[in-house]
């Protein structure tokens, strides 16, 4: 099978590539990235050649009609990653998640249809909005889009085309909705890397108002084996929430983190909260469970953690010039 991955020198599409190449190792892949600010390029280092079984990078824009169409033409499936993802950016310059979010995805949509081929959309649990912290229902496939920031607007915007391609030309597709990811590669403008490395440089975390604001974590290798798992058991133009029953405050987050790097509970600080902050995600992933085989392997957000903070010690060259920039980005709007 021939799979463009869009995205794939991001945080998630880059562990997705490399993951498949192991368990895999039939597919050919192709990566499309923009190359944006959150890609590293040097995390598909690896597996990038010229070679049959080598994974090729094609640099460009997913809003690119004719690029598109001729790299959908050339494969049989699209797994769907690329998108400008972090909330904050998107509350500063909202523009790159319009044209990025939506019209790169209705470019691959239109690509899709004209040449019948197959697309995974990866969406996130923010497009349903936010949970009260007693709610004791959790997001369900059945559950209204309701964002909150420009960034969850968009990736809303991209799902309902999806849905409306669907069921207008019937497309082959499927969508999948997870909950916040944590993990190697992730860049550092993200909670738990920016802490972790604030943490390895000596600086205290920075927790956003109260730090009781939820969210639902789940290990980055689970999320991509919930998306194979999909791509191969999941029913044509269904949508699949992915989550492993990872709820956890943000407070409890950064004394994991402390305590796993040997610093007092209270090394940290308070700081202004974001707009529209969201307060609690929760995803029913029972969809997913019932109609595939797929399990979440790491059950232990801690030890998923320690995992993640060696990661981030072993390879201060992958994140400190990113670093850097973030911290430049954030003294700029207050956090
Ligand atoms: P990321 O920002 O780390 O990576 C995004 C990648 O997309 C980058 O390599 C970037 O260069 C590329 N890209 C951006 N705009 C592009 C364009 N116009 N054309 C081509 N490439 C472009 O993001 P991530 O955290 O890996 O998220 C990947 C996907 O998963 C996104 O669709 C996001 O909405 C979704 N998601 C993320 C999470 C999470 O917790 N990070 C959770 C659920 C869903
Ligand atoms: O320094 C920080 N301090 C802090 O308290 C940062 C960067 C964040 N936070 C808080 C805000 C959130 O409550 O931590 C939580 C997580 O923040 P982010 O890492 O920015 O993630 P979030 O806004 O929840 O969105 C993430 O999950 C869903 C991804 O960035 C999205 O791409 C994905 O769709």
């Amino acid at each position: 099978m021939r799979v463009l991955v869009t995205g794939g020198a991001g945080f998630i599409g880059s562990n997705f590539v490399l993951r498949a190449r192991e368990t895999r190792p039939e597919w050919s892949v192709t990566v499309l990235d923009k190359l944006t600010y959150a890609a590293h390029r040097d995390s598909l280092a690896p597996v990038l050649g010229d070679g049959a079984a080598d994974v090729h990078l094609v640099v460009g824009d997913v809003a690119d009609e004719a690029l598109v169409d001729r790299l959908v033409a050339e494969h049989d499936l699209v797994i769907h990653f690329a998108a400008e993802s972090h909330n904050d950016n998107s509350l500063e310059h909202p523009w790159p998640f319009i044209e990025s979010n939506i019209v790169g995805t209705f470019r691959l949509l239109e690509a899709v249809r004209r040449h019948d081929k197959r697309i995974h959309h990866i969406s996130t649990d923010e497009v349903y909005g936010d949970l009260e912290l007693d709610d004791p229902d959790r997001f369900v496939e059945a559950t209204p889009v309701n964002p909150s920031s420009p960034y969850s607007a968009s990736k809303a915007s991209a799902d309902l085309l999806v849905r409306a391609w669907i069921r207008s030309f019937g497309i082959s597709a499927t969508i999948s909705n997870c909950s916040n990811n944590y993990g190697p590669r992730q860049h550092v403008e993200k909670f738990i890397p920016r802490q972790v490395t604030n943490i390895l440089q000596g600086i205290r975390p920075k927790v956003y108002g109260s730090g009781t604001n939820v969210r639902d974590w789940i290990h980055v290798d689970d999320h991509n084996d919930a998306v194979v798992a999909i791509i191969e058991q999941g029913r044509l133009g269904e949508t699949y929430l992915i989550g492993a029953d990872g709820e956890r405050n943000n407070l409890e987050i950064v004394a994991t983190l402390l305590d796993l790097m040997d610093r007092p509970a209270d090394w940290f600080e308070h700081v202004s909260d974001r707009p529209g902050h969201d307060l609690r995600y929760a995803i029913d992933s029972g969809k997913l469970r019932r109609e595939t085989d797929w399990r979440p392997r790491y059950g232990d957000i801690r030890a998923g953690l320690a995992q993640t903070v060696q990661w981030y010690r072993d390879n201060p060259e992958w994140w400190q010039a990113a670093k850097v920039h973030a911290e430049q980005v954030y003294a700029q709007i207050g956090r």
